[in-house]
């Protein structure tokens, strides 16, 4: 007897990806998973909240939203109950946290990357680094183990590395990310540009003279204003650079090592791609303050290594 009924889509989870594709140790996998389920906690947050001023300020001074506070504390909610997170530090707070003692991972995040651009309805995200061990002092970024982040747009997708490629999931109608793009790449050469701190044009010539070569040269402006959206064309599109670069106001750009560039610049180059703070890799710097911000030069190779030469012959 024939029956009328479809047969189910033929999907992959991301527990059965991080489990078959990518071979991740069981309590890696857990930790994604527990990670992923504060990253569909804080969507439905989205969704739902209306936003607004919290009152209270971050440890650098910006002011915080309702939605950044509360996307914290779902963090904090759902590392806590893993049981596998020695310690944690957060964009939003000054310190390390504490949490189980004989725990082996240590976990870094940004709860909620672009949160000033909620009230304008754009794409706003959460960046994670995971490391072994407890300290972050003193280490690099090319010893996190794995690094995510999840993209609130139109679709909520999450894109994660455990050094074995990079690898997306749209998070579907019954609150499941399903893969949707297995080892995503990025191209050598960029047809988009992302340029943020654009305030240093006005006193980083070296600077103006890289976006004027972009104007000139014709490439697609894409900028939103969130670092999460921004990189995320880079791998939506396999191709393009993004820039912060510093200028008097932030002389060593906008954006933090830890929370923003260290994540991104692992998933990047597992990508193919190349990430430069002008001069070295994001990935071989030394983490010497939790809340250091870095310059950050990010995508297509040839690209990123081309603004670097430009921005170096500025200051020789
Ligand atoms: P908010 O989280 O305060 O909205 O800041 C977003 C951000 O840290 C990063 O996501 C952007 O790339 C960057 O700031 C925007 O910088 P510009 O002000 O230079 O555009």
């Amino acid at each position: 007897m024939t029956s009328n009924h479809c047969p189910p889509t033929p999907r992959v989870s991301l527990n059965s990806h991080l489990f078959q594709s990518a071979n991740t140790p069981d309590e890696l996998r857990h930790l994604i998973n527990d990670i992923s389920r504060a990253a569909k906690y804080i969507s439905y947050a989205i969704q739902t909240s209306e936003g607004g001023l919290a009152g209270g300020s971050n440890s650098s001074g910006d002011d915080q939203l309702e939605l950044d506070v509360l996307s914290n504390t779902i963090f904090e909610q759902h590392l806590n109950e893993s049981n596998l997170v020695c310690c944690y530090s957060s964009e939003e707070q000054k310190e390390m946290v504490e949490l189980s003692d004989d725990a082996k991972y240590s976990v870094v995040f940004d709860p909620l990357d672009g949160s000033s651009l909620v009230d304008a309805n754009f794409a706003i995200g959460s960046i994670v680094g995971i490391y072994e061990g407890r300290e972050i002092i003193g280490r690099k970024p090319s010893e996190q183990v794995a690094a995510l982040y999840v993209l609130y747009g139109p679709r909520t997708i999450l894109i994660y590395s455990t050094g074995n490629g990079v690898h997306e999931f749209l998070l579907n109608d019954v609150g499941e990310f399903i893969l949707f793009r297995e080892n995503i790449g990025i191209a050598d050469k960029a047809k988009n540009y992302s340029a943020g701190n654009l305030r240093a044009l006005s006193d980083n010539p070296k600077y103006d003279e890289v976006f004027h070569d972009w104007l000139k040269r014709e490439l697609t402006l894409r900028y939103s204003g969130c670092m999460v959206a921004d990189v995320h064309h880079i791998f939506a599109k396999g191709q393009g650079i993004f820039s912060n670069v510093g200028g008097s106001k932030y002389p060593d750009g906008k954006l933090r090592l830890v929370y923003e560039c260290g994540p991104l610049s692992f998933l990047a180059e597992n990508a193919g791609g190349v990430s430069l703070d002008g001069n070295i890799r994001i990935m071989d710097k030394e983490i010497t303050d939790l809340h250091q911000r870095t310059q950050i030069i990010i995508g297509s190779k040839n690209e990123v290594e081309k603004v670097c030469k430009q921005l170096k012959e500025t200051s020789e």
